[in-house]
């Protein structure tokens, strides 16, 4: 081929790429500032970027992970803040009747704080669902609990036995812990049946609690997240886990629970609606 009759064909299609990519470089551009843009309110200040980088999987069964310092120091302090002056003693589900109850399986005190109730709430919200990739409106509120010495939480699954409380959202899918605090000795969260709890080195600072099982040792601002439901929703009975008695300083930390589906009453009753009108919900 002489050079003019390459040179031609050559010319046409720079000139078409070329056309094309103004518009494919702002498509870029949006959906990279659309994945990377999450609202940490408006101070700059508080900027915390979503960085997968910093998480690793513990255990494949449960399907566990642990990110180093999802939350900022700021973050922990306000909610601890936030929650300080409102705990009450923790409850639990009971299994058969799903009414909330006292119980020695759960010695901590807690409360919930709202949804999207200030800037970094919803920070923290946008941030977990971009990790977790489940929606914001699948998540329940943040609760914040505190444990002091000898307080913890005995084993247990976080998907509910009960129909009633499955009737928001459906059955919990997955938990994300977030700890709040450093604990001196103990607090340590557990899973005794992961495949990995003979595999993990236990040294003198873990509590014998501790040694029951693969366990998580609080760390300020790191964040822990499991699956209750394997990846085709059945119920993943090795998800059981519980936070062992904390022995020597105390334990701050911020579980959000998600479900398979939305947990916002009023996204559900809109569906409803539509279900009951046989077409899609009326927007007001
Ligand atoms: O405190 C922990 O480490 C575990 C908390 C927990 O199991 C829960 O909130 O469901």
């Amino acid at each position: 081929m002489s050079f003019r009759n390459s040179f031609i064909p050559f010319f046409i299609c720079l000139s078409i790429l070329s056309l094309d990519f103004p518009l494919q470089s702002s498509g870029f551009r949006e959906m990279r500032s659309s994945l990377i843009r999450l609202p940490n309110g408006n101070s700059h200040h508080h900027h915390h970027p979503f960085d997968p980088s910093r998480v690793t999987q513990i255990s494949r069964h449960p399907r566990a992970y642990l990110y180093r310092n999802f939350l900022t120091d700021e973050e922990c302090d306000h909610l601890i803040k936030v929650a300080k002056d409102k705990l009450q003693k923790s409850m639990v589900a009971d299994n058969r009747t799903g009414k909330s109850k006292e119980s020695t399986v759960r010695t901590s005190k807690g409360m919930f704080i709202r949804k999207a109730q200030d800037e970094v709430v919803v920070g923290i919200e946008s941030r977990i669902s971009v990790w977790t990739f489940l929606p914001v409106e699948n998540g329940e509120a943040l609760q914040v609990l505190h444990y002091e010495n000898g307080q913890k939480y005995l084993p247990h699954w976080d998907y509910f036995q009960d129909k009633t409380n499955q009737a928001l959202g459906g059955h919990r899918i997955a938990t994300v812990l977030m700890y709040l605090s450093n604990v001196e000795k103990g607090g340590e969260t557990i899973f005794p049946q992961s495949e990995m709890k003979e595999s993990q080195l236990k040294t003198d600072e873990d509590s014998k609690c501790a040694k029951k099982g693969y366990a998580v040792k609080p760390k300020q601002g790191d964040a822990l997240l499991f699956f209750s439901l394997h990846p085709n929703a059945t119920i993943d009975p090795l998800s059981l886990h519980g936070s062992c008695p904390v022995i020597e300083g105390e334990k701050w930390l911020a579980t959000k629970w998600i479900h398979v589906r939305s947990f916002d009453r009023k996204r559900v009753s809109a569906s409803k609606k539509e279900r009951l009108q046989g077409g899609k919900p009326q927007l007001s």
